[in-house]
């Protein structure tokens, strides 16, 4: 009986270890949702996960939006034709940008944790192009019940 539970826990503490994933996101000059695209552009991760951002063709790179990041996450900033991984703990909703394009709508939504995408607020102030694409990428998540 003791020899089973313990058995339990030590699966239950492998699983855990085994539980975190990693995401793969391609920065594009064109993608599913138009010109100056992350594919995929609506992510949904468990907290603790990973994301990694692809350089899959040069000149993009990504950032948190200003005011658009759960309250306690660390906002982040990677660097033009960089492959970089950024892991995600706080819940909620994480809007990022591609810096050189925000003002031609590239951008994309994580969401940490449970949400839905009809619970994305977007901030007041975003350039035209990108709430656009928010938009979209927000209806598009809905539709496919996510
Ligand atoms: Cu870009």
């Amino acid at each position: 009986m003791i020899r089973t539970a313990l058995a339990a826990v030590l699966l239950c503490s492998l699983s855990s270890l085994a539980w975190a994933d990693t995401h793969e996101v391609k920065m594009l000059n064109r993608g599913p949702n138009g010109p100056m695209d992350y594919d995929p552009a609506y992510l949904v991760v468990k907290p603790g996960d990973t994301v990694k951002f692809l350089p899959t063709v040069k000149g993009h790179n990504v950032a948190t939006i200003d005011g658009f990041i759960p309250e306690g996450a660390e906002p982040f900033l990677s660097k033009i034709n960089q492959e970089f991984e950024v892991t995600l703990e706080e819940e909620g909703t994480y809007g990022v940008k591609c810096s050189p394009h925000f003002d031609m709508g590239m951008v994309m939504l994580i969401q940490v944790g449970e949400r839905k995408a009809e619970e994305v607020k977007l901030p007041e102030k975003l350039p035209p192009s990108a709430r656009k694409r928010f938009t979209k990428i927000i209806e598009t998540a809905k539709q496919a019940g996510l």
